[in-house]
């Protein structure tokens, strides 16, 4: 069966580590408090099967502090994984870790071999494109050397620059369906997106745009009403859900789980 690129059965995600308290971000708000943070991963988890995803909920990592953004180790395309090689240091060894369970619940699992870096968090995918954001974490040597396992899997690799004080490229964008993405309009007007309909998140909302599109529905971090209404103007089904755990220490929807169709 040929899945859309918004289209999934299953999703890995993995529970909030207690050490995430000790997780990285650009600027200190203060730390995620890890028993709401737990409760908003369940509720995240929930959501993701209303919208009819298999979900295993791998056990907690406190070895890395990060490891709930299970989307940033790997890739999965066509139910292949690719183990991926995150560019903070602190977070490098969450491939290897993760490993066993791709193994577990996907079709294969490949390793991307580079000196470069390259987060999952980085990397969005249309039906026939690998679209691939530099950043802090990811670079041109990595991108690169991504490049032929994507074309494996009969997808286009296309590299991107994008605005420095990005963390992630998909911190700033989310693919709402195959012609549409959800972005900010600074990330917009780098022309990232050329060929695709672009909906911008609303003034003063741009941290909405860590949106994931699952099946039937967006799901939206809460607290962006008038990005919601124009997404609910532009005819998508909005789930809103509290984030303000995940945000405390730079994470949004996307992070928090590996989508994918068997
Ligand atoms: C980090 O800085 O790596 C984590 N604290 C947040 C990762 C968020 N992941 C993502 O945007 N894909």
């Amino acid at each position: 069966m040929i899945h859309r690129s918004y289209e999934f059965t299953h999703a890995l995600c993995r529970a909030p580590a207690r050490s995430v308290t000790e997780g990285l971000r650009a600027s200190d708000r203060g730390d995620p408090d890890p028993d709401l943070f737990a409760s908003q991963h369940a509720a995240y988890v929930d959501a993701l099967r209303d919208a009819g995803c298999r979900v295993t909920v791998l056990g907690r990592d406190e070895a890395f502090p990060d490891s709930v953004f299970i989307e940033d180790p790997a890739l999965v395309l066509n139910g292949v994984a690719i183990a991926l090689r995150p560019g903070a240091p602190s977070r490098l060894g969450e491939a290897a870790a993760l490993r066993p369970a791709l193994k577990g619940h996907c079709r294969d699992v490949v390793d991307l071999e580079t000196e470069g870096h390259v987060d999952g968090g980085d990397i969005l995918c249309t039906d026939d494109r690998v679209l691939i954001g530099l950043s802090a974490r990811t670079d041109a040597q990595g991108a690169e050397d991504l490049r032929p396992l994507v074309a494996a899997q009969g997808y286009r690799l296309e590299v991107l620059r994008t605005q420095p004080e990005i963390l992630h490229f998909k911190t700033e964008s989310a693919l709402l369906d195959a012609q549409t993405v959800l972005a900010t309009p600074a990330l917009a007007a780098s022309g990232a997106f050329a060929g695709l309909r672009v909906i911008e998140t609303a003034p003063g909302e741009e941290a909405s745009a860590n949106a994931i599109r699952v099946n039937g529905v967006v799901m939206l971090a809460a607290g962006y009403p008038e990005t919601a209404d124009r997404l609910v103007r532009a005819g998508y089904e909005v789930v809103t859900l509290d984030m303000s755990q995940a945000a405390l220490v730079d994470g949004g929807l996307s992070c928090m789980s590996l989508r994918y169709a068997l």
